[in-house]
């Protein structure tokens, strides 16, 4: 069993994350006014003494936020739309009378799921015509692709509660990607347990245009085509979705976009890789790479993959991955630091 006290804190620090991701992400395209890093900080430490209020409370109370991003006009207008715990309890309307696909110990118990119907919230934005898919990505990196003709057609839900009660963490909460099994066999069918993600937090819309934040400057896809271009044909560590074989990816040496972006490493810095999950946002645990390892390793900020060398979709965690080639890889093919929905690297001045 997982102590409620760490998980309780795990949140806090999660929350108080979040709050740097939102920031980061509106300042991405111009550099941050004093007083808009002030709002944030002033931000930041109201949702710390929230979460930590709860905490001393002892509430069983759970929260968590949902962002949709992608390809809308809301997005290209530079609006975040992100749902907070109570908009999204408002939206929960819908109940999901099924079995949990979850559940291996009583699998034909049911339950009833209080939740929003995906297609609903997909009513919440303007989505760009050509989007077929939606992805829905995990605290912990994890990821799931639907068509959006699917979310239309049956009544896939991001449930809050089962039974009435929140979702504990260890069971999928506090929002569980839920499929109307019961009713819907063909559901069942296509759907299976792979596809109940847990802790879901954000909502991705086909794929977001490039957009990495290298210390003070931003790159897009344009920049980033303007640098040398580098491609590896190795075994990859992204976990989802990807083939077992050996792959090409083509991008550019994240050596190359530091030195763009005006960094210059000493001997004991570090670059810190953030992603999309927010399991990259845990600042006591931070995924980051050495300056010798920038130095010495040809470590690839991949933009496009295959043999057509097609862009990375959302649903492989593009546009932008973290990929290393066989030679810097520590005794595990299978690093940890193979990163999807790459955002921003940092290099913190100590
Ligand atoms: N967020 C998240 N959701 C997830 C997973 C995961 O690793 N992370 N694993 C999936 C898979 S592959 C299965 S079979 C079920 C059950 O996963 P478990 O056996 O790890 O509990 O949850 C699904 N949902
Ligand atoms: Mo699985």
């Amino acid at each position: 069993m997982v102590n409620p006290l760490q998980i309780k804190s795990q949140i806090a620090a999660l929350g108080a994350a979040w709050i740097g991701l939102a920031g980061s992400l509106s300042g991405c395209v111009e550099q941050p006014t004093q007083t808009q890093l002030d709002t944030w900080r002033q931000e930041a430490r109201d949702r710390n003494a929230q979460l930590i209020a709860v905490h001393r409370q002892g509430s069983q109370e759970q929260t968590g936020e949902l962002a949709i991003q992608g390809q809308t006009q809301e997005a290209k207008a530079g609006q975040e739309h992100r749902l907070d715990w109570q908009a999204l309890d408002a939206l929960a309307t819908h109940h999901t009378r099924t079995t949990d696909a979850l559940n291996v110990i009583t699998p034909d118990a049911q339950f009833d799921f209080r939740g929003i119907l995906v297609s609903k919230l997909l009513e919440q934005v303007q989505i760009d015509p050509t989007v077929t898919d939606v992805t829905f990505v995990s605290q912990d990196a994890y990821r799931v692709n639907i068509p959006i003709a699917e979310l239309r057609r049956y009544p896939i839900a991001i449930a809050l509660e089962r039974d009435g009660k929140p979702i504990p963490k260890n069971q999928g909460g506090p929002l569980y990607l839920v499929f109307p099994h019961t009713q819907h066999p063909e559901i069942k069918q296509k759907y299976g347990a792979a596809y109940w993600a847990f802790y879901v937090t954000h909502l991705v819309l086909g794929t977001e245009p490039i957009r990495l934040r290298v210390g003070k400057r931003e790159f897009n896809a344009d920049d980033l085509n303007q640098l040398p271009q580098a491609t590896q044909t190795e075994f990859v560590g992204f976990k989802i979705a990807w083939p077992n074989g050996k792959v090409k990816l083509q991008g550019v040496y994240l050596r190359d976009v530091l030195k763009a972006a005006g960094i210059s490493l000493s001997s004991t810095s570090n670059v810190i890789i953030r992603g999309k999950p927010l399991i990259y946002h845990d600042a006591t645990n931070p995924i980051y790479l050495s300056a010798a390892e920038v130095k010495n390793c040809d470590i690839l900020l991949a933009t496009r993959w295959g043999d057509d060398l097609q862009p990375i979709p959302a649903k492989l965690g593009g546009p932008v991955a973290l990929a290393f080639p066989p030679v810097c890889l520590g005794k595990s093919a299978r690093d940890q630091r193979w990163v999807t929905f790459v955002e921003v690297l940092e290099v913190p001045t100590l």
